[in-house]
């Protein structure tokens, strides 16, 4: 088993150590960009590797097309995640983004783009180490080119662009098992259009429950309650940037943002009108002026396969957030729950008004303290986080293992 990665710098299961005795972090292999080949290994005769231009409307079409039709499924084939030209642009361009981390393989005859692999730049802290990483994502091959072995090629092609330009590790997530998770967390979901989402086979009916009963339990405000509460504007990108670093350095493991970087992801300037709003922050301005919360969600639609009704479930997944009630020292527990919930509740009263079907968020954060209280249930997804040429300890998540099925 795992005859590819078994070749790669990455833990194996098994060799876990003393828990009592926390390993050294760090490097699994270290190497020089002098030992990285110029070029790519050569693919199976009729396939060409590509650079992708996303800046090109007709390439981004073109890796839109293909994910949309053969990227990540559910276990049971009903949902397909289907990412918009605009999110693919969100997460494929932020700052420092390489156009030569955007790489396809396309049949030499009909110059089709039949598989894709794409990585950005992130610095992203484990403990007290910084690394200098990049994030790979969006690993997809045509459904008629499964199973050849050619995961591995394409695996090992971004690895020799990242070792190019300098970066030895990287951070990946995936729904698959393989050697070794550093982290896992599992994916709750919050009803918003029940009905549709019982339609489509999202939601099951509960026993000893109505469909009207549902959707009376999962009514959304039509007002938000916490004062202060507002759309996120660019003169709020320091304060937002100052408090989320403060925030986020109780986690283990985080990505550290600029400023710019904090502009890109939560406010995403669009480049033209007829791009779709991607992402969603609001901010909490209090008497005195100062930003002392801010919350955040993305759009991630989904195909619905073969349904005769309904043709994408709109999701809303639960992105940055932060609070200066998570800053007191000691933490006020308590009141920290209490604000995670205020700020959670209005931020579904906003999913609600962008029209969404459900609300998703992993068991990470401070996920735990708000999850149950507003409803959002446990799925079966689960999604494990990797890093490649690094070893560390594992790094729990953040969510009561008593809110997990
Ligand atoms: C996966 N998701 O285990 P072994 S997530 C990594 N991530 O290798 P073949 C995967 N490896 O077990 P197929 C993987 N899925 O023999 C499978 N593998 O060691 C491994 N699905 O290759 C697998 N997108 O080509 C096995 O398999 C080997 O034709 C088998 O292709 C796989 O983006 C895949 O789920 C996933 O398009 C491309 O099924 C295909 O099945 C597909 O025979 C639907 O491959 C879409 C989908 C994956 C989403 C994602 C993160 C990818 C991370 C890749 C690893 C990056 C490492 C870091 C590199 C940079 C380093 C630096 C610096
Ligand atoms: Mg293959």
């Amino acid at each position: 088993a795992y005859k590819f990665w078994a070749t790669q710098p990455v833990p194996k299961f098994g060799d876990d150590g003393d828990p009592n005795k926390p390993i050294e972090e760090g490097p699994i292999e270290t190497r020089t960009v002098d030992d990285v080949p110029k070029s790519p290994a050569p693919l199976i005769n009729g396939f060409e590797w590509c650079d992708i231009d996303l800046t090109d409307d007709g390439e981004l079409k073109e890796v839109w097309e293909l994910l949309n039709g053969h990227y990540v499924e559910d276990n049971e084939a009903m949902f397909r995640f289907n990412y918009s030209p605009s999110i693919l642009k969100w997460a494929m361009m932020p700052p420092g983004w390489k156009k030569q981390w955007h790489r396809g393989v396309r049949a030499s005859q009909s110059r089709k783009l039949v598989a894709f692999i794409a990585a950005i730049p992130v610095e992203l802290r484990i403990r007290t180490n910084v690394l200098h990483a990049s994030e790979v994502n969006l690993l997809c091959i045509h459904k008629k080119l499964r199973s050849k072995r050619l995961a591995p090629v394409l695996i090992k092609e971004i690895t020799r662009l990242c070792n190019l330009e300098g970066v030895w590790q990287a951070i990946y997530t995936g729904g698959v098992v393989l050697p070794k998770p550093v982290s896992t967390c599992r994916y709750y979901h919050r009803a918003i259009n029940w009905q549709k989402l019982y339609e489509v086979g999202f939601s099951p009916l509960p026993p000893n429950s109505k469909p009207s009963f549902q959707v009376r339990k999962y009514a959304v405000p039509d007002r938000t309650s916490t004062p202060g509460l507002r759309e996120m504007q660019k003169k709020d990108v320091n304060a937002v940037q100052d408090l989320l670093t403060r925030y986020l350095a109780k986690y283990d493991m985080a990505s550290e943002w600029d400023k710019a970087e904090v502009e890109h992801w939560l406010l995403h300037n669009k480049k033209d009108a007829l791009e779709e709003q991607v992402v969603w922050s609001y901010v909490v301005e209090d008497a005195h002026k100062r930003i002392t919360d801010f919350i955040s969600f993305y759009c991630l639609e989904s195909s619905v396969i073969n349904h005769p009704k309904h043709k994408n479930v709109r999701a809303a997944y639960l992105f940055y957030y932060a609070t200066e009630t998570g800053l007191t020292t000691p933490v006020d527990k308590d009141a920290l729950k209490a604000r995670l919930n205020e700020l959670v509740a209005d931020s579904l009263v906003y999913c609600k008004k962008a029209n969404f079907d459900v609300y998703n968020a992993l068991s990470l954060m401070d996920n735990g303290l708000f999850l149950e209280d507003q409803k959002f249930g446990p799925g079966d997804g689960q999604l494990h986080y990797y890093l490649f040429n690094y070893k560390a300890n594992p790094i729990a998540g953040g969510v009561d293992k008593r809110n997990r099925l």
